[in-house]
């Protein structure tokens, strides 16, 4: 049984949708739950006052009955509140009636850092806005509420996931030092997962290697440059004989450099990955650019932006882990009803006594 995502929307078009399919019926889905955590993406210190006029809440239009999955595809829906700033400028038909709101002059400064230049090029776009509204992170709201959804289905295997930023304290400094000198900061954020038995994910090819799929979701998430497995970098200066994680009787690990991934396999310890966010590239102070139309030198397109989204990118960090894990979860126990999911689980771990 394979989970699928198809995402869509722009950061300031009409809505944000994604459509899950793979589910098991008879998952009890808590809206509320899946609005907190729509809420904490929302919250992280350093945003822009973007996320005053946002009050994201999760719609499903398919998929679900009275707060059941029905086994078929899950539609959701987080609306952009903005767009009523911007319904000329982001119309999906041809705007009607003279210009007005946002979005209504073409953006001809690209940013460095972001999809901008990059984007005109490849797609032919002649606004630079044709190309940054879906690369904007604005549309990881509902790969949260994807992850939100996965989370729940991990919770009746037992596996929990959360990220965290690593120094919240520091980032929040650096907050304040970059917001007086009207910049930008990255950070790093850690996704830990308990609960993990052994055995998801494959050595078997490369697409089924659990920290692969991994990386591979975190490296998805804008503005992430980097990603690390357990110690990642640091085992690379480490000796074999500190490096590893040595088996106990009980097959239970006392250290846990792996970060819970062996080959490619979870092996029932904590999974532990890290994300390495790159500061925004929307400056107060632009940097250097070209406009596309002149040809002339010029200053990057300022535009309201986050100071830092670090704290953001731990709850999102955190949906795409979910949202691996459980992928790797129904791939191992399958099952059209949750039932069965979970009697495969309790069957497997009955198996290799696993406790
Ligand atoms: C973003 C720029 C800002 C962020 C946005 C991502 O939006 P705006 O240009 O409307 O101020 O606030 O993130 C969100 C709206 C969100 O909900 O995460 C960008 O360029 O990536």
């Amino acid at each position: 049984m394979e989970l699928t995502l198809a995402s869509a929307g722009e950061s300031h078009g009409p809505a944000l949708v994604a459509i899950v399919g793979g589910l098991p019926a008879g998952l009890e889905l808590d809206r509320d739950a899946i609005d907190a955590d729509l809420r904490r993406r929302q919250e992280g210190y350093g945003r822009s006052r973007r996320q005053q006029i946002e009050r994201d809440r999760v719609e499903v239009l398919a998929g679900l009955r009275h707060g059941r999955t029905l086994g078929t595809p899950l539609a959701l829906v987080v609306r952009n509140v903005d767009h009523k700033n911007w319904t000329w400028g982001m119309s999906p038909w041809p705007p009607e009636g003279e210009p007005s709101g946002k979005g209504i002059k073409p953006v001809t400064l690209p940013r460095p850092g972001h999809a901008d230049l990059a984007g005109v090029l490849k797609y032919g776009h002649d606004d630079v806005r044709d190309s940054l509204e879906r690369a904007s992170a604005r549309h990881t709201a509902v790969h949260v509420a994807a992850g939100a959804v996965a989370k729940a289905l991990l919770a009746g295997i037992g596996i929990a996931v959360r990220g965290a930023v690593v120094d919240e304290e520091g980032l929040r400094r650096a907050v304040d030092e970059a917001r007086k000198e009207r910049d930008t900061v990255g950070g790093v954020v850690e996704v830990r997962a308990t609960g993990v038995p052994p055995g998801l994910g494959s050595y078997a090819t490369k697409e089924d290697r659990l920290d692969a799929r991994l990386a591979f979701a975190l490296m998805g998430i804008q503005a992430v440059k980097g990603v690390e497995v357990g110690d990642g970098f640091a085992l690379a200066a480490m000796r074999g004989s500190q490096a590893h994680d040595e088996i106990r009787p009980d097959r239970r690990r006392d250290t846990n450099h792996a970060g819970g991934i062996e080959a490619g396999v979870s092996n029932g310890e904590e999974i532990v990955v890290r994300a390495a966010m790159k500061p925004l590239p929307t400056l107060m102070k632009p940097l250097a650019s070209v406009d596309l139309v002149s040809g002339e030198a010029g200053q990057a397109l300022v535009e309201r932006s986050d100071v830092a989204a670090v704290e953001a990118l731990a709850v999102v960090a955190e949906a795409a882990v979910a949202w691996e894990l459980a992928g790797a979860a129904r791939e191992k126990f399958g099952g059209d009803a949750l039932e069965d999911f979970v009697a495969a689980h309790r069957a497997y771990l009955e198996r290799i006594q696993w406790a």
